[in-house]
């Protein structure tokens, strides 16, 4: 398969519907996971290594002190699912700490993304069995046949995704989740509020990482979908909307333009925004009620000396024990 194609899962018709979907409402949006082609996953990369971009950073700190602590708590000879694993660069940590892992299953919706990680754990963890699976976990979550009927699986969450999701979403995902295996723990890493400055420096940093990013969306639908939009006449912009606690990212139409997608024609006003991801942030009380509406309940939280970023650990809220 193609480095650059969207996975066998995602088809290119559902993605064309998505984006025209999305540009015929009246506020325009366009779905996040559409992000992350090859050069959306590298650019995305990038953005981890800014020093704007504190979440990473923040997050690989809470692993490196409290890895160990994690796994104690999940216990041995467990299944690591991780969604939206990009990189696995914080699996890294999370896998040396664990007993006996019984495999790992990284899952994303970059092809190139898991190739690329797959790769270099298949040298670091040479005695680990590694079962990557390209899938969309906005649609039901299975883990590899060979793996189906495991008792022991822990589902593993970093990076503040489910922040990408609207608290519907959110809900309905955690319920996905809960439904991969009845047993199952989920340690996911969430994004705390903090000075709304951070917060926008975070998503507009000085060397327009976040912009190409950005753009990368509609340079990718006139790759995949024989789309003409002029990337010179949008531009990036991220606010942070207080009341909704998240930061939205935004392309802006710098004039008024007419843009072809797969033969439809999108009308552009001048400073007609598309709304291309919302990163809520939380706080660990708000986060618990949320997971408590999908059947989860708080077991454990580690987070950083300045507050910034939590990992928890969520188990079934009627699991016994
Ligand atoms: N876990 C990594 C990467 C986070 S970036 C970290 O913490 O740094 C978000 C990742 O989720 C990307 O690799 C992206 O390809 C993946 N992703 C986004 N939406 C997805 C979806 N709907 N289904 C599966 N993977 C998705
Ligand atoms: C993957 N996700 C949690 C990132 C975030 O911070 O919301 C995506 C991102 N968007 C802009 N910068 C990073």
């Amino acid at each position: 398969m193609s480095s650059t194609a969207i996975c066998d899962n995602v088809s290119t018709s559902s993605f064309l519907t998505d984006v025209l979907r999305g540009l015929s409402q009246t506020e325009k949006t366009l779905p996040s996971k559409y992000f992350y082609d090859e050069a959306g996953s590298r650019l995305f990369e990038n953005i981890c290594e800014l020093d704007e971009y504190y979440p990473t950073r923040t997050e690989l700190s809470i692993m490196q002190r409290h890895a160990q602590e994690m796994s104690d708590a999940i216990g041995p000879d467990h299944v690591v699912l991780e969604l939206g694993s990009g990189s696995s660069l914080k699996t890294q940590l999370l896998l040396k700490a664990m007993q006996r892992p019984a495999a790992y299953v990284p899952f994303d919706i970059s092809q190139s993304a898991l190739n690329e990680a797959v790769a270099r754990l298949e040298q670091d963890f040479p005695s680990l069995n590694i079962a990557p699976v390209c899938g969309d976990f906005m649609s039901e979550i299975q883990l590899p046949s060979k793996l189906a009927e495991y008792r022991g699986v822990v589902t593993y969450f970093p990076g503040s995704t489910i922040g990408n999701l609207n608290h519907k979403n959110a809900i309905a995902l955690l319920e996905r989740i809960r439904r991969v295996n009845a047993e199952s723990d989920l340690l996911i890493g969430i994004d705390l509020e903090k000075d709304r400055q951070i917060l926008l420096d975070a998503y507009n940093d000085s060397e327009g990482v976040t912009a190409a990013f950005n753009l990368n969306l509609i340079k990718r639908i006139n790759n995949e979908l024989n789309a003409d939009f002029d990337l010179n006449q949008f531009q990036h912009r991220a606010i942070y909307n207080e009341q909704a606690h998240r930061i939205e990212m935004q392309l802006v139409s710098q004039v008024q333009q007419r843009v072809t997608i797969g033969g439809q024609v999108i009308e552009f006003e001048a400073n007609e925004t598309i709304c291309t991801e919302h990163s809520h942030k939380y706080t660990i009380e708000r986060f618990e009620e949320l997971a408590a509406e999908a059947g989860f309940k708080v077991a454990n939280s580690w987070v950083d000396e300045k507050d910034w970023f939590a990992v928890l650990l969520l188990t079934p809220a009627d699991a016994t024990s």
